[in-house]
């Protein structure tokens, strides 16, 4: 790829040094650490789902996701799989993802976790830029042949040596390796690869280590308080970071607490996992803590034991904050995370006009916040808002990453040269240190916590012959806070329909969210009069023309 650059920037010496002595960073891997649970949790119940291989529910002891991830672990070594080696994940919610993903952990791999709403042009991005070694996935589901697509992809990127099919014959003879001891890899090394948003262009690859990341699902454990006897219900995709650590699978892991994964987030299906099971705490964003609302209403579910919802990934307006405690009889708690690192939680003794009015604060003291002037985010300099007033986010911490997977060009931008991550959101810092989203600098849309990179979207459009310049937008949108509209200019004399347009962007090979909601043809682009107008100035025009007209 053009914008090479280091796997991994690592934090500076000093900064290393302090974080080991504070006891944030312990040099343990993700491997000691399930060694250490299943030491004190043994019989308890880690993962209920339906298995892959079978279309039933299964429910694994901590005994037994270790010893699966240990077979699997030596299964995926015999196959050739060293230490290092990237392997894209696309798995669904299923109860194998969990030993799988402990699997290559302990094999020393590096799991690069794609979501399953992922296709073909994303997957030969991700597999291309890690240089993955491997794909692990399913065979069909929800009527998507992922097997098939995962061999597709391994046709065109050189580097995919295999492709593995959770529930095929050969997975499970793979899976049914002698387990055996192997070498623990290192703790402040690379753990995983987990994808941005994307802001230019395609998503950037996310490098974290076993030391950075277990240390904010302690935490994150800690302050959701998490107990051995919770249950963590996943509802949205399991690879995402939000499920994975806030305080997600690995939180509820952590506390020797039971994870059920849903196959599917609507109310339907989990309000029955939640009855069956006795759930107490569950993670949503915006759009669907709304549908539970209203479906709560008319359910004949017994939701008693739901001790907490968070929600986060996109903002949680004020209105809809309110009705969730009536409606769903828990303790509502706001997430404002990303997968670079930083996340913020309310506390749950909080007072609820924080937990109503902002996104929380951050996990550790140690995190470093400044809001700075976002009128030229370019101009990087980053003088600091006075207090109370909004401004760009920038910060850095024990586990907020330095730079990107791979991206010397693009880590110089986003990163300041003392090393802080400029998050690209707007917010406003209030005195008790709980921060309030008031909106974003980066070229980013949040289709209800989906992220869309305008840019990408828009080279698939222009890719098509009818379609002389693209300019994708957010507009406002009640259920999901915002959706995209492309605005295009046609090729001379060529009028494509909306429909041809969405067709051709799909088929492309993109995630169905990242699919233009709409399509409006345009004459021409308006201009703002100086010289030539620049993408970001014209998705600005073009946004605030939808919001006024
Ligand atoms: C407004 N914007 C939010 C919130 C995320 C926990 C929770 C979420 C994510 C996540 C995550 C928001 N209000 N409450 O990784 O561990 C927007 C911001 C942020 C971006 C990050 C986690 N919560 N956002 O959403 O990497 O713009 O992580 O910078 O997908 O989502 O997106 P992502």
């Amino acid at each position: 790829t053009v914008d090479a650059g280091p796997d991994h920037t690592p934090w500076p010496a000093e900064d290393a040094a302090r974080y080991r002595a504070l006891g944030h960073w312990r040099g343990q891997t993700f491997g000691t650490w399930l060694s250490g649970l299943v030491a004190a949790y043994s019989e308890r119940t880690a993962v209920v789902g339906v298995s892959a291989a079978t279309g039933q529910q299964v429910r694994w002891s901590y005994a037994e996701l270790d010893e699966r991830s240990h077979r699997l672990a030596a299964g995926f070594v015999d196959r050739g799989i060293e230490a290092g080696e990237r392997v894209l994940v696309q798995l669904p919610n299923v109860a194998e993802y969990v030993p799988v993903v402990f699997g290559l952990w302990r094999a020393g791999a590096l799991p690069v976790f794609a979501l399953p709403a992922h296709r073909h042009s994303e997957l030969v991005h991700f597999a291309s830029h890690a240089e993955a070694a491997a794909i692990v996935t399913v065979g069909s589901h929800e009527r998507h042949d992922y097997a098939a697509e995962a061999r597709s992809v391994a046709d065109e990127v050189p580097s995919l040596r295999h492709v593995f099919v959770v529930g095929s014959d050969e997975f499970a003879d793979l899976a049914a390796a002698e387990p055996r001891q192997l070498p623990d890899p290192d703790p402040e090394g690379l753990a995983f690869l987990q994808l941005s948003g994307g802001s230019t262009g395609m998503s950037k690859l996310i490098p974290r280590t076993h030391d950075d990341y277990l240390y904010s699902v302690r935490e994150s454990a800690r302050i959701c308080r998490l107990r051995p006897d919770s249950v963590y219900l996943v509802v949205l995709p399991v690879a995402h970071n939000y499920p994975m650590s806030s305080p997600g699978i690995l939180g509820a892991l952590h506390a020797g607490a039971a994870v059920v994964l849903s196959p599917r987030p609507d109310a339907d299906t989990a309000f029955a996992l939640i009855e069956a099971e006795g759930v107490t705490m569950c993670g949503v964003v915006p759009p669907l803590a709304a549908a539970w609302v209203q479906a709560a209403g008319r359910t004949a579910r017994d939701l008693s034991t739901l001790e907490v919802l968070l929600v986060g990934g996109a903002k949680c307006g004020r209105e809809l904050a309110e009705r969730i405690e009536p409606a769903l009889g828990c303790r509502l708690q706001q997430v404002f995370g990303m997968a670079e690192g930083l996340v913020f939680y309310t506390r749950l003794d909080d007072p609820d006009e924080l937990v109503l009015s902002t996104q929380g604060r951050p996990i550790s003291l140690d995190d470093e916040i400044r809001v700075v002037n976002p009128d030229d985010p370019d101009a990087g300099s980053d003088d600091v808002v006075p207090p109370g007033q909004a401004g760009a986010l920038l910060t850095r911490g024990p586990y907020t990453i330095r730079g990107y997977y791979r991206a010397a060009e693009h880590n110089a931008k986003a990163f300041t040269a003392d090393g802080f991550y400029r998050t690209g959101d707007l917010v406003r810092l209030h005195p008790s240190g709980h921060v309030e989203v008031v909106g974003r600098v980066k070229e980013q849309i949040n289709r209800g916590g989906e992220k869309v990179a305008p840019e990408e979207v828009e080279n698939h459009l222009m890719a098509h012959p009818d379609v002389l310049d693209a300019a994708l937008v957010g507009v406002a949108d009640e259920f999901l806070g915002e959706r995209t509209c492309a605005y295009v200019v046609p090729a001379d004399g060529a009028e494509p329909a909306e429909a041809e347009l969405r067709r051709f962007v799909r088929e492309r090979g993109v995630a169905a969210f990242k699919v233009p909601d709409r399509v409006v043809l345009t004459a021409e682009f308006p201009t703002t009069g100086v010289g030539k107008t620049s993408k970001r100035e014209l998705r600005a025009v073009l946004a605030a023309q939808a919001k006024n007209g």
